[in-house]
């Protein structure tokens, strides 16, 4: 279906990739790599998948370029499906069966099990957007609800008290109705996390800007802007932000507030 990069034909030099896919574990996808998927209900959508059950991961990830008329009214999400849509740059409609909400850059919508979400782009240049969809895993007694924000109507914190570390947490984070949350980590120039983490939890992270260097099960890789890296239960992991003035940032998931079973 084409590469999403719109770089088609023979390149000048070889072919090379900075593609790293182990399966349950962990993965990088590099921006170059990415072609554009046929994905039923989007119409005049540009939209690669990323995360998948395939690559291992209990979420399915996608980058999507709504075109001038791009929309999604089969639905997004539904029975048993959570939902989430962060718009990185644009206009978005984003409806549930009743309610209609617009979304601007950094704007984001939660919808959880049973609710269904349909898409239109509300204006004619592209609106750039990041989906998520998860099967639900209840717990009784709690139950999640629907979030609708923007990212910058919300006060970031210095992620695990470092100033050049910011972190917003887009669901709340003290509802254990909600089996999993969305993050946006930005690190200054320079930064980098305190220690390589090795948890239960997965990810799916898609880099909003800038570059960095991201350890993966204790090797090191560049990624930046456009890339997607996913990080199965238990990878090591950290980055460092280098470059030249701009935070690396990236957008991500992580499952949360459940009991990881005998
Ligand atoms: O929340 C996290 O686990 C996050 N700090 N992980 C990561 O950025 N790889
Ligand atoms: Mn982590």
């Amino acid at each position: 279906m084409g590469y999403k990069n719109n770089k088609t034909g023979y390149r000048n030099g070889l072919l090379e990739s900075r593609a790293v896919i182990v399966p349950g574990r962990y993965a990088l996808i590099p921006h170059d790599g990415l072609v554009k998927n046929s994905v039923p209900g989007f119409e005049n959508v540009n939209i690669s998948i990323l995360g998948s059950p395939r690559l291992g991961a209990t979420f399915s990830d996608f980058i999507c370029e709504f075109l001038e008329g791009g929309k999604n009214e089969l639905g997004f999400g539904g029975e048993g499906i959570e939902s989430f849509v962060y718009v990185i740059k644009g206009k978005l409609k984003v409806s549930g069966d009743k309610e209609t909400y617009i979304l601007k850059d950094g704007g984001y919508a939660y919808f959880p099990a049973g609710e269904t979400m349909y898409f239109q782009n509300a204006q004619s240049e592209v609106t750039e957007a990041f989906l998520y969809q998860r099967k639900y895993e209840p717990l009784p007694g709690h139950q999640a609800y629907r979030v609708v924000g923007n990212k910058n109507d919300l006060a970031p914190i210095h992620y695990e008290g470092m100033a050049d570390v910011l972190l917003w947490d887009f669901l709340p984070t003290d509802d254990l109705g909600f089996d999993m949350n969305m993050h946006i980590l930005s690190f200054a120039p320079g930064a980098s996390h305190g220690y390589v983490e090795t948890h239960y939890q997965e990810h799916g992270a898609y880099v909003l800007s800038g570059q960095g260097m991201y350890n993966l099960n204790n090797k090191w890789y560049p990624v930046e802007k456009g890339d997607y890296l996913f990080m199965g239960a238990y990878c090591p992991q950290a980055a460092y932000a280098v470059g030249w003035g701009e935070a690396f940032s990236y957008i991500y998931s992580k499952d949360a507030n459940r009991h990881p079973g005998v």
